[in-house]
C-alpha cells in the first residue's frame, strides 16, 4: 500500500503540501479540481498544473477524489450522454497525465450525511456524528442550514451552497429513481467509460454511500458486499472496482469489514481507513483512528488489506478536530497525521510479523 492524504487544493484547504510532506511515510496526494462542477471537462492544462504543484512539494498525485458524476447520469435523463462524453474526456486527460485512479460516488442528492459536524467528545475534541433520530426529525431541505454553522467556513465536499440552493429541484429529479433504476444507470455509465479506462489503465473506485442505508427515502445501492458484487458482475472489468471506505461501510454494523475486504481481493483500488464509535446502532460519532478509541478493530482491517496483497493508495479518513485547529470538519492536519502514523505502524508490525 501507499500512504496518502486527501488535499483539496491551494485556496480550498487549510493544510499545505509542505505540512503533508512532513508526515512520516506519507508520499502521495489524493486531490481534485475543487472548483469544477460535475459534468465539466477537466482540461489537460489544469490537470498538468496541479500535478506540477504537487511534485514541486516532493509528493505526487496518487489518485483523484473525486471526479463527480452529474445528476443527469445518476437520474438517467435524455441528456446524460453529453455528460458521459465529458466524463470520458476528463478520464482521457487524466490518463494522458499518467493518473490512474479515480474515486467517485453514485449517491443521489447528498454525498454524505451527518447530523452534527462538531460533537464534543470526552477528551474535548470535536467530531462529525450521526443519529437516526435527528435525521428523522429533519427536513432534508433545511439540513444544510442546520449544520453549516459548524463548518468553520469551509465548503464541504458535496455540500456546495449552489447545490444546496436547488435542493428541492434535486429531490424532484430523483422522485422516480429507485434502487433498480440507479443500478441500471450506473451500469450504463460504467459500460460507456470502460473502454477509456482500459486504454489508459484507469481504475474506477466507487465510494460507498454514507451512511450505508437509505436516508430521506432516497435510493442507496453501494451499501454492502452483495450489492458491490452485483455492481462488479454487471460490468465485469477489473477497472470497475471500489474504494473500500471503512467508516462508510462500517456505519452499518451488519457489514463485517475484514470479511468484505477479503471477498473483494483484486477489486479494491483505494482504501479509506478510519474508526467510528457507536453509542447505539443508529448513533455514531467519528473516533480517533486508534482501535481502542472506537468500535472497529483497526488491526483486523489492516491485516485483511495485507492478506489480499493490497497495493493501492490508502488514506486516513476524517480526523477529529484537536489542538485548537480550525479547518474543514474531518479534514484538519493534526488528527489525520496521527491516523496516518498509526496505520503505518500497524502495517509495519503486520509486515514484520508475517515474514
Ligand atoms: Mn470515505
Amino acid at each position: 500500500m501507499e500512504m496518502t492524504l486527501r488535499w483539496f487544493g491551494t485556496g480550498f484547504d487549510t493544510v499545505t503540501l509542505k505540512q503533508i510532506r512532513q508526515i512520516p511515510g506519507v508520499t502521495g496526494i489524493i486531490t481534485t479540481l475543487y472548483d469544477t462542477e460535475p459534468g465539466e471537462v477537466w482540461s489537460r492544462e489544469r490537470i498538468h498544473a496541479l500535478k506540477e504543484e504537487v511534485s514541486a512539494s516532493g509528493l505526487h498525485i496518487s489518485g483523484i477524489e473525486s471526479v463527480n458524476i452529474h445528476d443527469a447520469i445518476k437520474v438517467g435523463t435524455p441528456d446524460r450522454d453529453k455528460y458521459i462524453d465529458n466524463y470520458i474526456e476528463t478520464l482521457e486527460n487524466l490518463g494522458k497525465e499518467d493518473i490512474h485512479l479515480v474515486c467517485y460516488n453514485f449517491m443521489p442528492v447528498f454525498d454524505w450525511t451527518r447530523t452534527e459536524l462538531a460533537r464534543v467528545r470526552p477528551d474535548g475534541s470535536t467530531v462529525l456524528a450521526y443519529t437516526q433520530k435527528a435525521i428523522d426529525s429533519l427536513d432534508p431541505e433545511t439540513m444544510f442550514e442546520s449544520i453549516q454553522g459548524d463548518a468553520n467556513g469551509a465548503i464541504l465536499p458535496g455540500w456546495e451552497p449552489e447545490r444546496m440552493a436547488k435542493i428541492k429541484e434535486l429531490f424532484d429529479m430523483y422522485k422516480d429513481v429507485d434502487d433498480e433504476k440507479l443500478f441500471a444507470n450506473l451500469k450504463y455509465f460504467l459500460e460507456r467509460i470502460m473502454p477509456v479506462c482500459d486504454k489508459y489503465d484507469i481504475n474506477m473506485a466507487i465510494h460507498p454511500d454514507d451512511p450505508a442505508w437509505s436516508v430521506f427515502g432516497l435510493p442507496r445501492i453501494i451499501i454492502n458486499l452483495e450489492n458491490i458484487q452485483r455492481m462488479m458482475k454487471m460490468v465485469d472489468n477489473p477497472h470497475n472496482g471500489v474504494t473500500f471506505c471503512a467508516g462508510s461501510y462500517g456505519t452499518n454494523r451488519k457489514n463485517d469489514l475484514p470479511t468484505m475486504i477479503r471477498a473483494l481481493k483484486g477489486r479494491i483500488h483505494f482504501a479509506h481507513v478510519r474508526n467510528l464509535k457507536f453509542n447505539s446502532d443508529d448513533d455514531f460519532e467519528e473516533a480517533a483512528h486508534l482501535s481502542s478509541d472506537g468500535s472497529f478493530d483497526m488491526y483486523e482491517i489492516m491485516k485483511a488489506l495485507y492478506d489480499i496483497d493490497f497495493k493501492g493508495p490508502i488514506r486516513p479518513d476524517h480526523g477529529r478536530m484537536i489542538w485548537d485547529e480550525v479547518a474543514m470538519p474531518g479534514y484538519g492536519l493534526y488528527d489525520r497525521a496521527l491516523g496516518a502514523t498509526y496505520l503505518n505502524g500497524l502495517w509495519e508490525a503486520i509486515c514484520k510479523s508475517q515474514r
